[in-house]
């Protein structure tokens, strides 16, 4: 966590189940947050930026069973696993948070406690339908029949038949607050169309939630009866306020940071998110996120992503084949944030090629190299700016406020839509401008029109941090700005004339494919 003078901003991925190995959709969502708390950082924001593993409930500890393995010990592997992830697609999270902790179990019990306390939790017994795989009650009405006869849950997930005695949380007595929640504050939930079903899902009537378990053992147990042990997405859900010093109310980080600024999940999750959650905290007199926001689902060359089909996407794999920031950026611009989205090879290597080589690369390496060879290797001095200047100078300024709104509202691509914008004018420009011809026949134009296209390629090597830091390090490296020149502070400080730049080396290389 860095000072700054904007406030506080607390984002958050979902915790990942342990019961196996990451795969392209966890890297995304981390991706998005990645990205988001990198932005708000350098806007001058204090970010707290979480993380994290899910390791409790019988999807884990079957996985571990199956292993042949503890849970303790199958969790620590597999945990590292997404731990491991983080380092190497280069997050930024503040925190890493695991269920098994011993500060989670102090979190969870006592919110339970408050919860209890307040005569929200009563002892009843549960019989009904439960999906190991979503870790999800579902009612009779919810459920299809499979040819083989098994009862399957809309997201595709067998149920099996429970019957055991329970706790309950009195979900039922929140429909109308919540109801009244997403319309007083319309932004709790993006975008509209999940707003929309999580509206009609509250609508539709709320039944009381067993909130535990007896049938096995691994999970935090309720305070006061060791029988139980708590349902899992009351576990999980609790992360992200213990990881801000939860129960201490009274701790710097949580006083600074709780209520978080936003959950980011995937929409099968959204329902846990928006209805349970606020729930929850309602009940226990916290305050509530200010905002949840599901995205989309990734398909690989058109087909559902699914371990039976064997077509999961790794994404150390990609990485590996296309380069960490290409890959960060394909996921970011390649789909509406929000929208289902389809991997497929073409694709991204349209986008390493079009975008990144061609479009931001070499404009790039044109332009340094000529500065490099044709103005001794530093930033040239500039003439009064010509209307074509001007403009293009206006269109680059213009995007910090564009970006600022997109990104506040979860729409990566269309941010980087309007960088690309001014990425393809700049393009134009030096094709129209003509400084190499300028060279012979007007050299200080031709050091007017290498500044303004140089001081483009600063803004926007600024602006794009966040998504791809490696490379615009690189970028902004050549440039000579120090690590203090590259907040978005600085981006109305112009490039000094006279600056010294690096020998410029291709930052985006094209992907050739294999014969
Ligand atoms: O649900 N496309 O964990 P989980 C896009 N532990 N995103 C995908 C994806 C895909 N094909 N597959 C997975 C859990 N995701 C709980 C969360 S939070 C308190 C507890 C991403 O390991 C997406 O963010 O099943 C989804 O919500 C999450 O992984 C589910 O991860």
């Amino acid at each position: 966590m860095s000072g700054s003078d904007k406030g506080a901003f607390y984002i958050t991925t979902p915790i990942y189940y342990v019961n196996d190995k990451p795969h392209i959709g966890h890297a995304y969502t981390t991706l998005a947050c990645d990205v988001l708390a990198r932005f708000k950082r350098l806007d001058g924001f204090d970010v707290n930026f979480l993380t994290g593993t899910d390791e409790h409930g019988q999807k884990v500890e079957a996985s571990a069973e199956k292993a042949g393995i503890d849970p303790q010990l199958f969790t620590d592997r597999v945990s590292q696993n997404f731990r491991d992830l983080t380092e190497i697609c280069n997050y930024s999270n503040d925190d890493f948070i695991r269920t098994t902790e011993e500060r989670h179990k102090i979190a969870c019990q006592k919110l339970w406690q408050v919860l209890e306390d307040k005569g929200f939790i009563y002892l009843g017994s549960y019989a009904g339908w439960y999906a190991v795989r979503d870790e999800a009650f579902y009612t009779e009405t919810e459920l299809t029949k499979s040819a083989e006869g098994k009862f399957i849950a809309p997201t595709g997930a067998e149920v099996e038949w429970v019957e055991e005695p329970s706790y309950f949380f009195k979900l039922s007595a929140f429909e109308e607050p919540l109801l009244k929640l997403y319309q007083e504050q319309p932004d709790f939930i993006g975008p509209d169309s999940r707003r929309n079903e999580v509206i009609s899902f509250v609508k539709g009537g709320l039944r009381d939630l067993s909130v535990s378990r007896t049938t096995f053992k691994w999970g935090i147990s309720v305070p006061g009866n060791d029988e139980h042990i708590m349902y899992v997405w009351l576990d999980a859900l609790t992360n992200y306020l213990t990881a801000v010093g939860y129960p201490d109310e009274d701790v710097v980080s949580y006083k600074k940071f709780w209520p978080a600024d936003l959950h980011m999940v995937g929409k099968d999750i959204v329902r846990f998110h928006a209805v349970y959650w606020p729930a929850f905290l309602m009940a226990a007199d916290l305050p509530l996120p200010k905002r949840v926001f599901a995205h989309g689902w990734w398909t690989n060359e058109g087909q559902k992503i699914s371990k039976s089909l064997g077509n999961t996407i790794d994404p150390l794999a990609l990485i590996e084949q296309f380069g960490l920031d290409q890959v960060r950026y394909f996921m970011l611009r390649e789909v509406p944030f929000g929208k289902d989205g389809d991997y497929s090879t073409r694709a991204m290597i349209s986008r390493v090629n079009g975008d990144l080589a061609n479009d931001i690369g070499n404009l790039a390496q044109r332009v340094l190299s000529m500065v490099f060879k044709n103005c001794d290797g530093k930033i040239p001095e500039h003439g009064t700016f010509s209307a074509e200047d001007q403009e293009l100078l206006a269109k680059a300024g213009g995007l910090l406020e564009k970006m600022r709104n997109d990104f506040d509202k979860q729409s990566f691509h269309r941010g980087l839509e309007s960088v690309w914008e001014v990425i393809s004018t700049a393009n134009k420009y030096v094709d129209e401008q003509a400084p190499w011809t300028l060279r012979k026949t007007d050299p200080p134009r031709m050091g007017t029109v290498l500044y303004v296209l140089s001081e483009v390629i600063r803004q926007i090597a600024v602006l794009l941090q966040p998504v791809m830091p490696q490379s615009m390090e690189k970028m902004l490296g050549q440039l000579s700005l120090s690590a203090d020149q590259r907040g978005f502070q600085t981006l109305g400080t112009p490039l000094v004339s006279g600056t010294e730049i690096s020998k410029p080396e291709g930052v985006f290389p094209r992907y050739v494919e294999e014969e």
